[in-house]
């Protein structure tokens, strides 16, 4: 059996994971729509307004074939439709059907790892309903989600989170699809390596370069030559090119930041460069922290240089939003430790979930080697 398929049992047997990502489709428009019908049909946006340089926090589908997309000034979408009607957005309402969501899930499994408002991973390895076909819980989940709360929720099944939440993404709206033990092989072999987690825009890049369009082109590269091109990640390149991936659902892990970072091609030679590019980097750390608001509260800001000769600097201060001029500060005081050029920069916020139920993915935190209890700054070597 592959590694990543497979959990231990208390007799230390192997057995295969059931996993289902569940992903609730244009979760705030659905919402919208359920509560006023006269708008299901026509292109609707949820999100700020246009005059006021607001963005869509998201939008339905009829809205999609516009072009129009979650984090698109607001301004842009109703010119892309002038017919968008654009809603502003009620996060109470959308807390509470999120909290109905949960109920269904808990009908299922207690294991559940939620990883936004709309969006979470089960593991219903021990459910006994439907005699263990997670495919036929998957299909009943997403009815009660409709009968209970009014909308539709789609649903990727798998052997382990990885592939699940790719899956969910298939048939979507409304729909599912299932990913067999026997079927990873094919299922990985024409995957565009866009599609997994981590790969961004300067690995992406690099693999277009390589010639790496698929896990199929990546499945031909040993681990040494996965490593020389992608350094540590090349190892998570080799598992996931193969559809293995061994991590748990996690019902405990707290989200503690919201970061962005990126490592730059050419070093970063002065502060005027790392300031501008810092600059660079704050829609998108604004892009994650939309879809986290609901639960998350910002308690800090951060910085974190990686200077040329790998050494790391972070430095932060109290903060309950994300000023961009303390972030210029910030970078100002930690580029000054090292007075060199500057290969990787970061910009985050540390969080605390705004309610005790608020649990999240860590997968958004690009920051997990940095201690919790951050003093003041701190300074690590590589
Ligand atoms: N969200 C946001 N800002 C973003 C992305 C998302 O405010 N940049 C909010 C609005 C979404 C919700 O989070 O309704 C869930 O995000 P998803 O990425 O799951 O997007 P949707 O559920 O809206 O659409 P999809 O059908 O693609 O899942
Ligand atoms: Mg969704």
């Amino acid at each position: 059996m592959e590694a990543g398929l497979a959990t231990a049992t208390e007799n230390g047997q192997t057995r295969q994971r059931k996993i289902i990502h569940c992903d609730c489709d244009c979760f705030y428009a659905s919402i919208e729509m359920r509560d006023n019908p006269a708008l299901v049909g026509k292109p609707i946006a949820v999100g700020g307004s246009p005059e006021r340089r607001g963005v869509v926090a998201t939008c339905n589908y009829e809205a999609r074939e516009f072009g129009i997309h979650s984090a698109m000034a607001s301004a842009t979408a109703r010119r892309l439709c002038p017919d968008l009607i654009i809603i502003r957005p009620d996060m109470e309402k959308y807390r509470v059907a999120s909290q109905q969501i949960h109920t269904v899930f808990n009908r299922y499994t207690e294991l559940i790892e939620p990883l936004s408002l709309d969006e979470a991973y089960l593991d219903v390895s021990d459910c006994a309903a439907f005699e263990g076909s997670a495919t036929r819980i998957a299909s009943a989940i997403r009815e009660e989600v409709r009968e209970l709360v009014g909308i539709t929720l789609s649903a990727g099944i798998a052997p382990n989170k990885f592939l699940a939440k790719i899956a969910s993404d298939w048939n979507k709206p409304d729909g599912q699809f299932v990913v067999l033990p026997s079927e990873i092989a094919d299922f990985v072999d024409k995957l565009p390596v866009k599609k997994l987690h981590g790969v961004g825009k300067v690995t992406a890049k690099k693999m277009q370069r390589l010639k790496l369009h698929t896990c199929a082109d990546l499945r031909r590269l040993t681990p040494q030559q996965l490593s020389e091109h992608f350094g540590s990640f090349g190892e998570r390149l080799y598992e996931l090119s193969r559809g293995n991936d061994n991590r748990p659902v996690s019902t405990e892990r707290i989200r503690k930041s919201v970061s962005v970072e990126n490592t730059y091609d050419t070093d970063l030679p002065d502060i005027d460069t790392c300031r501008a590019a810092l600059i660079e980097l704050l829609p998108k750390l604004a892009k994650r922290l939309e879809k986290v608001e609901a639960e998350s509260v910002i308690r800090k800001q951060f910085v974190k240089l990686k200077f040329h000769d790998f050494v790391t600097t972070t430095v932060e201060m109290l903060s309950r939003d994300t000023n961009p001029d303390n972030f210029l500060t910030l970078c100002e005081q930690g580029f000054a430790r090292g007075e060199r050029a500057v290969r990787l920069l970061g910009v985050g916020v540390r969080v605390e979930p705004s309610s005790p139920n608020a649990l999240s993915d860590p997968t958004y935190d690009s920051d997990k080697q940095l201690p919790l209890a951050l003093s003041q700054c701190d300074t690590e070597a590589p």
